[in-house]
């Protein structure tokens, strides 16, 4: 009868990481392949600066910190200035500065040892969230995603844009005078959404993203994780208009994370292979 029960229980287990797989596979577009849609004048550039303040995500043992640094422009140099450290700043992926002593921050994990992250993964648990960071007030202002991971604002401060790569969407919120966000709706799409940029005179929304998430987890020469970048109009609009950019297999760059335009330039960042300059 015990080994029967045991029998049983091990069935059901199986049959439950069977579906969870199933559902994971889904989710990482493991089946997607991309068609390549190149634009005619693209270069691989080194990199840029530009910003008065830099807020940076430092993994150091793989805990969490921000490190905020001043530039000056005299001698184009970068002055440390502070760390940020908190235990709700616990799995940092992304964030959004709102002062030079204030911003938001997503975490795109819920627990932090390794075996825990896989089971989360696995499970597809939607235990992330974002949290404002100020000197004097730290807090969980939303929560529900797979895995938080860009986040940025609108022109006019009043609506916060957060991605959710496992859930292939971006989640628009509105930002309260208390910092507090409220769910405004959930824009769907059909790739794992990275890094958002904020056109500044449209409030467009210019997005990398992952169009194969186990080609990128599972890195395989002989299969290269590709890129992809949405251009986002009218995104508070009962019926934004999504355009595809940019499309590649791998071959041209790997891993998009960021794109943003400057005039009539897109910039493509990748999560460890190389930059992408295109003239659009
Ligand atoms: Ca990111």
């Amino acid at each position: 009868m015990g080994k029967l029960l045991a029998l049983a229980v091990v069935g059901v287990v199986s049959a439950l990481i069977g579906e969870r797989l199933f559902t994971l596979r889904h989710k990482s577009g493991a089946s997607r392949e991309l068609k390549p849609k190149r634009l005619p004048n693209c270069h691989h550039i080194e990199g840029l600066d530009d910003v008065v303040y830099l807020f940076v995500v430092n993994h150091p043992q793989f805990k969490s910190r921000v490190e905020v640094f001043k530039f000056v422009e005299d001698d184009k140099s970068l002055v440390h200035l502070k760390t940020v450290k908190h235990e709700l700043l616990s799995s940092v992926n992304d964030i959004l500065a709102l002062s030079p002593d204030s911003f938001y921050a997503t975490n795109d994990q819920y627990f932090r040892e390794r075996i825990l992250v896989y089971l989360e993964i696995i499970l597809t648990l939607t235990w992330t969230n974002v949290i404002y960071y100020s000197p004097n007030e730290v807090k969980e202002v939303a929560t529900g995603f797979y895995g938080a991971n860009g986040i940025n604002i609108s022109p006019d401060g009043k609506y916060i844009y957060v991605s959710d790569p496992f859930g292939h969407n971006i989640h628009v919120f509105k930002k309260h005078g208390n910092f507090s966000l409220t769910p405004v709706k959930v824009l769907q799409l059909e790739t794992l959404v990275d890094n958002i940029s904020v056109e500044p005179s449209t409030g467009d929304l210019w997005v990398g993203c992952h169009p194969n998430g186990i080609k990128l987890l599972f890195y395989d020469p002989d299969n290269l994780p590709g890129s992809e970048v949405l251009h986002i109009q009218d995104i508070l609009s009962e019926k934004p208009t999504v355009t595809q950019v940019y499309a590649d297999d791998g071959s041209v760059i790997q891993g998009s994370s960021v794109a943003a335009v400057y005039e009539n330039q897109l910039l493509i960042g990748t999560v460890f292979h190389r930059s992408l300059h295109c003239k659009l």
